[in-house]
């Protein structure tokens, strides 16, 4: 019999809970329970630092063959709205970037119709030119997908070819939900979750490290999240090439998806909690990232005490979770992100994007 109590004890003795016990987790009335236990377990991997870094996102075009129905971003070619930034612009932002103090680009876009591969090398080249201290954390297994087939050329090539003109290391977007039950509600043209997850173990095999995403809060059940926090659990054990999990809070303003019931989604409550589960589900992942931009600066800070050790970093310009409705800032000073640590009675750590320490406060 599965019981709070039973849980409790497995995870204080190190032990890796199942999925079953992550639902009754989910499904446990008592927020802060759980929050402390998370916690506990945060405390013992990372003690009570907090990291973040300082960057800058650049989101190069949201022209997009994809109509994700969660995404209020992506826009037809021909639509008004649509854009596509050059080179010379995506130099100017790295320049300013760099100028203030950021040590990485963090850059994703719509899958667009036209751009060459050329284009992207390109890219790349630009953004490392622009500065050799920045780190180009860019693409997600999904524009790598798609990158590879632009290209004609296999994973592992079209991998090398993107090293070769600078990518350090990938986002973890487009994970989505990875079952394909709600995968196809939510996004039938994007590549399946069982190929998002053979581009991370190419990934990782080209030596890159890469992060992982859920988006949560729309019509996935708690056992949809515990199924997609299983296979990502699954290739963290053959590879450890994730750094860290990220789940992404829906958005619902200006997209397609229009929906009636969000059947497990519980606002600020089920933010800390998903954010605790996959703390004490996720054993093989050093760091738990709380995205202040989709949760909002208050929720990423109370998040603290429930097993996050990240709170990603100052962003800059942020354009997937605004365009559909989220109301926090476009970005944060370094200041204030140290501030929000501070005041959790945490350690504030700016960290580059491979998690080595820069700076303590
Ligand atoms: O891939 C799209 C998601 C992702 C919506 O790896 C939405 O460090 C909420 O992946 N509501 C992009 N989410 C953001 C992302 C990310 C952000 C910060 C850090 C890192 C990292 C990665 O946002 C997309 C998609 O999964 N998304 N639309 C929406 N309406
Ligand atoms: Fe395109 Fe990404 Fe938006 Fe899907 S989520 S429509 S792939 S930009």
């Amino acid at each position: 019999m599965i019981s709070f109590a039973s849980i409790t004890e497995k995870v204080r003795a190190g032990q890796r809970i199942t999925d079953e016990e992550a639902l009754v987790l989910f499904e446990h009335p008592d927020l802060l329970a759980i929050g402390e236990l998370a916690a506990a377990v945060n405390e013992e991997k990372n003690g009570r630092r907090v990291f973040f870094n300082v960057n800058r996102h650049i989101n190069y075009t949201n022209v997009c063959v994809n109509r994700c129905r969660f995404c209020a971003f992506s826009r037809e070619a021909d639509e008004s709205g649509a854009y596509a930034l050059d080179l010379a612009e995506i130099h100017n932002r790295a320049v300013e970037a760099a100028a203030q103090g950021a040590t990485e680009i963090h850059i994703v876009g719509g899958l667009h119709p036209d751009l060459p591969f050329d284009f992207y090398l390109e890219m790349l080249r630009t953004v490392r030119a622009a500065s050799p201290s920045l780190h180009v954390k860019a693409f997600t297994a999904v524009e790598i997908d798609y990158l590879s087939r632009l290209a004609c050329l296999s994973l592992p090539e079209t991998l090398q070819e993107l090293k070769k003109a600078g990518l350090s290391s990938l986002p973890g977007g487009g994970a989505e939900i990875l079952g394909k039950e709600v995968r196809d509600q939510l996004c039938p043209e994007k590549i399946s979750g069982e190929r998002w997850l053979e581009v991370m173990e190419e990934v990782h095999r080209a030596e890159l490290k890469s992060n992982a995403t859920m988006l949560y809060g729309h019509v996935e059940s708690y056992r949809d999240r515990v199924d997609h926090m299983r296979r990502l659990r699954e290739l963290q054990d053959r590879t450890g090439g994730f750094q860290v999990f990220i789940p992404l809070a829906f958005q619902p303003e200006n997209t397609p998806l229009k929906l009636e019931r969000r059947p497990e989604y519980g606002g600020g409550v089920d933010d800390l909690k998903t954010l605790a589960v996959a703390r004490i589900y996720l054993d093989n992942f050093q760091h738990i990232k709380a995205y202040w931009v989709m949760l909002g600066p208050k929720i990423a800070q109370v998040a603290l005490a429930f097993g996050v050790n990240d709170l990603d970093g100052t962003v800059v310009e942020e354009k997937i979770g605004h365009d559909a409705g989220a109301d926090s800032p476009q970005a944060m000073a370094r200041e204030d992100i140290v501030n929000l640590i501070r005041k959790a009675g945490r350690e504030p750590v700016e960290r580059d994007t491979l998690y080595n320490e820069l700076r303590t406060f």
